[in-house]
């Protein structure tokens, strides 16, 4: 099975023999690096191979259509609720440029004891279940081969889950996941005792099968009350992780430090995150960074979290990120939209080559007030560290309250969170290991008595799931209403009747969003965009943005609200799309040819402004192509223009028409045809009408070789010349 890039991903068929189905053998892939790389005229330095289908960013046709892929790896966060809906998403942003997808769930997994095996989706929030990790693993199979590229996929082990968590993570071929004991002890409370000695145990499997790992210190900087002071915490808690990481087992290159740029603008960011990135890069150096865009600040205004993120992503350029995390621009509206997962990876994708070399053309300046924040921040680190160990440790520590204090250390203000060394989640389930302790596992943490006439401990019971895949059981889901098959009927039946509804997160979800701005102050406006939104048959309308342009004159709403209204595609009628010549091809023949136009508009009109639109360069006019234009005005007697074009020895005579009043537009065209015929050079000029009522059609009635209306541009005129004096 592979995709056709022309239609949608089947799920059906990705749900067929998935109880068989296997995973290709992967763990973690970074893109393959191209150092120098030339691509149309442009020459790139932190760049890595092109994709093999993409979509590039707008501006790329004036560039050769050119994509250039960015360094880093690119991550987006996608978790609709429903993996069917999920992998729709995932191939969206793949072809965009992500190759790092997590799934994050809406429900807090970690709070889950047991694994989830069968499970049904949707109460509640969305558990990872073994079925939609080999679903959605299965469709990135294919869409990796789509792309040509490696799609990691990613999402968490944490919980007193933890460990079995990570050993399916490893039978399904998962790319990267969060592990940190620290987050399952401050923002789970999980037992501590508990939390590490699963963590040696998840990390250990991750270790053996190459996933990935990124830590929690970020959720610091997320619950922080002011997430600046919390920076020398920050890399206490990347020390802590890293090391306990590296002694169960994992190699520093699979070891990824989640750091978030703490602050955002109107805060004068580059003051606190960029030192704070460098002191981080500085003391990590053997590690892998995640950098992520910054949450904490990010309310419902989408143009100011997408500036913010461009920032950030200044500073993982400056700082040699690893791996680049994009936040939806909207998640402080908490609507998982499509269409935000692209444009956040779009909008990084655009900074990253927008900053491509940004290293060989700017230094930081150690010298100045950055080294001076660089070194006080790792002393702040140290001498936290160092408190750590003098009141006896971690565990001490954490029941002091020594994290997420809202005081710039050494300050506190003993607001931290506090755990209990002797209580928490799964207390006291720890049990030792006997002497002689033997599990048939491979990978597994610590001492394991493997028999003397076993080579590995799984040949006790004729191995693994890890070792045979063929082991793994497979649980369906169990709900008999809530689960894929009952979900994706509505999806079916559309597709086969050909039914088009909009959506925002699911298929044909029927939601959109309504722009209004409304000339009240904001609590009127509120309430009559909601209720304008009603009477435009808009079902729950929410406001989901709203911006005051002024306390009295205006307010801005977005308005989300669900909509009935569906078409059917065999009632589209698609109108054949003219592909315009290339600007090389109309520029060399216009200059071969010296093509030379008369423009105006006829008879008794005094309209202007179109016409000129066409003919001059600044606004894209056929000037622009090198046509030679002589405009006559306005008001201009038919006989006049064609006297013009005789004289100048135009090939195309321009005509203006904006008022209709008794038909005068179709009077004007037929004399201009007439005219031309008496003086003998119909056939050696071309009559192009244009005007906001006109249409092709009508044009062509009334004599013209064509018509443009209500939304022309120069391209449109330049290329109807050009192609018709070629054929
Ligand atoms: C990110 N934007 O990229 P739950 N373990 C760790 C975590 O940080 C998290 C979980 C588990 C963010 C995504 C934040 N992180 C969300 C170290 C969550 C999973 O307890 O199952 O809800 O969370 O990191």
């Amino acid at each position: 099975m592979s995709l056709d890039p022309n239609k949608k991903l089947n799920i059906e068929e990705i749900l067929k023999n998935l109880e068989n189905y296997r995973a290709k053998k992967r763990g973690w892939v970074w893109r393959k690096q191209k150092p120098v790389q030339v691509l149309g005229e442009h020459t790139f330095y932190d760049h890595s191979e092109s994709l093999k289908k993409s979509v590039p960013l707008p501006a790329a046709k004036y560039f050769d259509n050119i994509d250039p892929q960015p360094k880093p790896v690119i991550t987006t966060e996608i978790a609709s609720g429903r993996f069917e809906d999920d992998i729709r998403r995932m191939r969206m942003a793949a072809w965009h440029g992500a190759d790092h997808i997590m799934v994050i769930r809406t429900t807090g997994q970690s709070h889950i004891d047991g694994l989830i095996e069968g499970t049904p989706e949707g109460i509640g929030g969305v558990p990872i279940t073994r079925k939609q990790i080999r679903a959605t693993r299965k469709a990135l199979d294919l869409i990796e081969e789509e792309v040509g590229r490696p799609i990691n996929f990613h999402s968490y082990v944490s919980g007193v889950a933890g460990p079995e968590v990570a050993v399916v993570f490893a039978e399904e071929g998962i790319s990267g996941a969060h592990q940190d004991p620290q987050y399952n002890v401050l923002y789970r409370n999980v037992n501590m005792y508990r939390s590490f000695v699963d963590a040696a145990e998840a990390k250990k499997i991750m270790a053996d099968a190459n996933i990935f790992q990124i830590d929690g210190a970020h959720n610091a900087n997320a619950t922080a009350k002011k997430a600046w002071k919390v920076r020398p915490e920050l890399l206490v808690q990347h020390a802590i992780n890293s090391l306990y990481s590296v002694k169960a087992g994992m190699k520093p290159d699979n070891i990824g430090l989640s750091t978030v740029p703490p602050t955002a603008p109107p805060a004068p960011k580059l003051w606190y995150d960029l030192p704070y990135a460098v002191a981080l890069r500085d003391l990590f150096s053997d590690y892998k960074f995640r950098a992520q865009q910054n949450t904490r600040y990010v309310e419902s205004d989408t143009d100011e979290a997408q500036i913010t993120h461009a920032v950030d992503t200044l500073i993982s350029a400056l700082t040699s990120a690893d791996i680049q995390s994009t936040i939806t621009p909207d998640e402080g509206r908490n609507v998982p939209w499509h269409q935000n997962n692209i444009r956040a990876v779009d909008a990084t994708k655009q900074v990253f080559n927008a900053l491509d070399g940004i290293k060989q053309l700017v230094k930081l300046d150690m010298d100045g007030p950055l080294g001076k924040m660089v070194r006080e921040l790792k002393e702040r680190a140290v001498l936290f560290l160092e408190e750590i160990l003098d009141v006896g440790g971690y565990f001490n520590a954490v029941e002091k309250g020594y994290f997420v204090d809202s005081g710039y250390y050494p300050e506190r203000n003993g607001d931290g969170i506090i755990r209990e060394q002797d209580a928490g989640v799964a207390v006291n389930t720890i049990i030792e290991r006997k002497a002689d302790y033997f599990a048939p596992v491979c990978s597994h943490f610590g001492i394991n008595h493997i028999p003397d006439n076993l080579s590995k401990p799984c040949d006790a019971i004729d191995g693994c799931t890890l070792c045979n895949p063929m082991k793994i059981a497979y649980i369906d889901e169990l709900d008999p209403v809530d689960n894929v098959n009952t979900r994706i009927k509505q999806l079916v039946e559309d597709e086969k009747l050909g039914i088009i509804r909009p959506e925002v997160e699911w298929h044909g979800d029927g939601l959109v969003t309504v722009e209004m701005v409304l000339p009240v102050f904001e609590e009127a406006a509120e309430i009559a965009g909601l209720t304008i939104a009603k009477q435009m048959t808009l079902k729950d309308p929410q406001i989901i943005h709203k911006r005051v342009l002024h306390p009295a004159e205006g307010t801005m709403l977005l308005i989300k609200g669900k909509v009935d209204h569906y078409v059917k595609l065999s009632d589209i009628k698609i109108p054949e799309k003219v592909e315009h010549l290339s600007d090389e091809i109309i520029e060399n023949y216009v200059k071969e040819h010296e093509l030379k136009v008369v423009g105006a508009t006829l008879g008794e009109d005094e309209h202007s402004v179109g016409l000129q639109e066409i003919l001059d360069i600044k606004h894209g006019g056929i000037e622009k192509w090198g046509f030679k234009c002589y405009y006559l005005g306005t008001s201009v007697p038919v006989e006049k223009l064609v006297d013009a074009a005789i004289e100048v020895g135009a090939k195309a005579i321009l005509a203006s028409t904006i008022i209709t009043h008794g038909d005068v537009h179709k009077l004007n065209m037929k004399k201009l045809d007439q005219v031309c015929r008496e003086k003998g050079i119909r056939d050696k000029v071309l009559l192009i009408a244009g005007g906001t009522q006109v249409t092709n059609d009508m044009a062509v009635a009334a004599g013209m070789d064509a018509g443009f209306g209500r939304g022309t541009h120069g391209i449109d005129v330049a290329d109807f010349i050009v192609k018709k004096l070629i054929s």
